[in-house]
């Protein structure tokens, strides 16, 4: 399901899906569990931090539809309210990094409640390990480049050197503000 996603994607940004697909056959995926208990103060505490997701494509499920993601747009934090059923599709920095930033990794978060456990699960795709990280050739021919490219390894560097916090991995990756 997440390479055709991607092959659309692909086709939307006008260039032959494999070029962005291949990098993403065989690639590596990890699965997040997250219980956040109930607190009676939710206010004071946080599920989880603002982050955008160091993937490619993100697939999160609301396992018990109790609500607690928030995306942040324009400077707001927007509830996510889950659909019985429906995945949440995000997208993480390895696109927009690939797309030379015409798609844009969503930060978002998570918030506790005040009287329900909630429970999600979020599946994490990310490239086969030897490709490279940073914008696709094709989209770079006639426009400037955001990012730099790296290989995979080193991007992981990028990755354990930031903190969870906000869009901290991309920004090591940013040639241009
Ligand atoms: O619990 C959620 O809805 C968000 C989970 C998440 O962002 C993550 O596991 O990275």
């Amino acid at each position: 399901m997440v390479i055709r996603l991607l092959g659309l994607m692909a086709q939307n940004l006008g260039i032959n899906p494999e070029k962005l697909t291949d990098r993403f056959l065989d690639g590596m995926q990890g699965v997040r569990m997250n219980y956040y208990p109930p607190c009676p103060q939710a206010d004071k505490v946080l599920g989880l931090s603002p982050h955008s997701d160091a993937t490619g494509l993100t697939m999160l499920v609301q396992v018990n539809e109790v609500q607690g993601l928030q995306i942040r747009k324009d400077g707001n934090w927007i509830p996510i309210k889950p659909i019985p059923g429906a995945f949440i599709v995000n997208i993480g920095d390895i696109l927009e990094a690939s797309s030379n930033r015409v798609y844009r990794s969503i930060e978002h978060r998570a918030v506790i409640n005040t009287e329900k456990e909630r429970l999600s699960i979020a599946v994490f795709h990310c490239p086969t390990f030897n490709t490279t990280i940073g914008p696709l050739p094709d989209l770079v021919k006639d426009s400037d480049i955001y990012y730099k490219t790296v290989s995979l390894k080193d991007y992981k560097k990028f990755i354990v050197s930031s903190k969870l916090d906000g869009k901290s991995t991309l920004d090591a990756m940013k040639l241009k503000k």
